[in-house]
């Protein structure tokens, strides 16, 4: 894990030191001064940092796990590196002409292609979108379907909303946050060029005062809901509970503890619980399990105010998870507020649960996407959890997810695999950045587990995560 966060580190030290990113005066083309500026037609003259764009871009795509059949790079810069990835991973490469040659075939696009092939777009640094668009329109105009792109640096000023509402789901490998975070930690920057720039970001947006954190299916009423709007608008009592603890607790953390001893569950309770909105459990990782611990927890949860979640990911046939929630050593229906399932069983594991669940007022969320590498979620099954969950809203409140999935209010979004330090495990586990969670993945909950529980003083790194986490939030409404 070490290893590919001092990897990232390293890399974006490299872009500083080569100038492919600098800070100071800048004039754009706008007539606006600009402290920072991206200069990434530079890395031509660095192999080594050419091949180790190509190689992040490309990890940045398995992850994603998007399917295409080629290439195409935004002219100019993106051009070599799509050509990198193109030689590297053995994909056909497309051509996009700036301008149609006045001779011979006079295509704007270069290379064999078939209607509906599926054509994966890469770009350098994405401001507004509109390069990475016009280029999806030139492949467009040639029938060939543009779903993805893969952009190097995001400026985080709008480009990938503009682009969702276009169609395109863009995916990056760092964001000037990042860069900004990561030059300030090695002590490359001083902590006023970081807020200067900071600042200019967010005054110098694409998308107006809207929230990026919304894909395009949001009513732009929801967009700047607060978690006190929304405790009193949600349906669900259980959902209208956790905005109120969060409203008032000012917190969008929850924080999952997965030990394996009892005592060392309810210390680190005792030490969260005054900051988190949710405490989330794997009962059955526990050596020493007794109804003692829930109840115990359930103390605690009314001594802090928070909730309780058993991330139990139910996923087997209706009668056989009706009785796992109700019964079995866990009882987990008789002290979890909320419990979570796989929906590849199809609607019966919802309809069991809910037979349980729903006359002691508890409510379920439905895994629709993963952390973990590699994962089996296809596009299409998450648009499926989507519809299951908006049918079930009774008894459904939300998502497990990786992005804003649904314009829906009443469907809460917690996004787990949150991180400062981002990076992952040797097991594929996957971290992004509390403010990346909630401003680019539309979470309305973070779930951290291991960068508070594995902190060398946990109560202090969740006062440090309820920060990040409530400071995205406020920025998301204040847009
Ligand atoms: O996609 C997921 C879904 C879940 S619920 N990825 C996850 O990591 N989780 C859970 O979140 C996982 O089971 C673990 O309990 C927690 C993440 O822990 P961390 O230590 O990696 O932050």
């Amino acid at each position: 894990m070490a290893g590919k966060e001092n990897n990232l580190d390293n890399f974006i030290v490299k872009l500083f030191e080569i100038e492919a990113i600098k800070f100071g005066t800048f004039l754009l083309k706008s007539g606006i001064e600009s402290p920072v500026y991206f200069d990434l037609r530079v890395i031509v003259s660095f192999p080594d940092v050419m091949k180790q764009v190509a190689e992040l871009m490309w990890e940045a795509i398995k992850r994603s796990g998007c399917q295409f059949k080629s290439i195409c790079g935004v002219p100019y810069t993106a051009l070599p590196i799509a050509t990198c990835i193109c030689v590297q991973n053995n994909y056909p490469m497309l051509i996009r002409r700036k301008e149609a040659k006045d001779y011979g075939t006079r295509r704007m696009i270069e290379g064999r292609f078939d209607d509906g092939d599926v054509c994966l777009v890469v770009e350098d640094v994405v401001t507004s979108g509109s390069s990475v668009r016009e280029t999806a329109e030139s492949l467009q105009k040639e029938k060939i379907k543009v779903t993805d792109a893969i952009v190097l640096l995001d400026r985080e000023q709008g480009g990938k909303v503009a682009l969702e509402r276009a169609g395109i789901k863009l995916y990056s490998v760092i964001t000037l946050s990042q860069v900004l975070s990561t030059l300030h930690r090695l002590n490359r920057l001083d902590s006023s060029i970081v807020d200067k720039t900071t600042q200019f970001i967010q005054d110098n947006r694409f998308d107006g005062p809207a929230v990026i954190k919304k894909a395009n299916s949001m009513s732009s009423a929801e967009q700047v809901m607060s978690h006190k709007e929304r405790s009193v608008k949600c349906c669900h009592p259980l959902v209208r509970s956790l905005y109120t603890i969060m409203a008032d607790k000012e917190t969008n953390l929850c924080v999952s503890i997965d030990c394996t001893c009892s005592q060392e569950l309810l210390q680190m309770v005792e030490k969260v619980g005054p900051h988190v909105c949710l405490v989330k459990t794997h009962i059955d990782m526990l050596e020493d399990f007794s109804t003692e611990v829930t109840d115990q927890l359930q103390r605690l949860a009314d001594k802090h105010n928070f909730l309780i979640f058993e991330d139990r990911k139910f996923a087997d046939i209706g009668k056989t998870v009706g009785t796992q929630y109700q019964g079995g050593m866990y009882k987990i229906a008789s002290w979890a507020h909320i419990t979570n399932a796989h929906p590849i069983p199809g609607p019966g594991i919802v309809s069991a649960l809910a037979d349980v669940g729903k006359p002691l007022g508890r409510g379920c969320l439905m895994v629709a996407e993963m952390s973990s590498a590699g994962n089996l979620a296809t596009r299409e099954y998450t648009k499926d959890v989507v519809k299951m969950a908006e049918a079930n809203k009774d008894f459904v409140i939300g998502y497990i997810c990786q992005s804003r999935l649904s314009a829906d209010i009443d469907l809460i979004h917690m996004t787990p695999g949150v991180k400062i330090q981002m990076g992952g495990d040797s097991l594929g586990q996957q971290y992004v950045t509390p403010e990346m969670a909630v401003i680019e993945r539309g979470a309305d909950v973070i779930i951290v587990g291991r960068g508070i529980t594995a902190a060398s003083n946990p109560a202090e790194a969740t006062r440090q995560y309820k920060q990040a986490g409530y400071q995205a939030y406020l920025r998301t409404l204040n847009r």
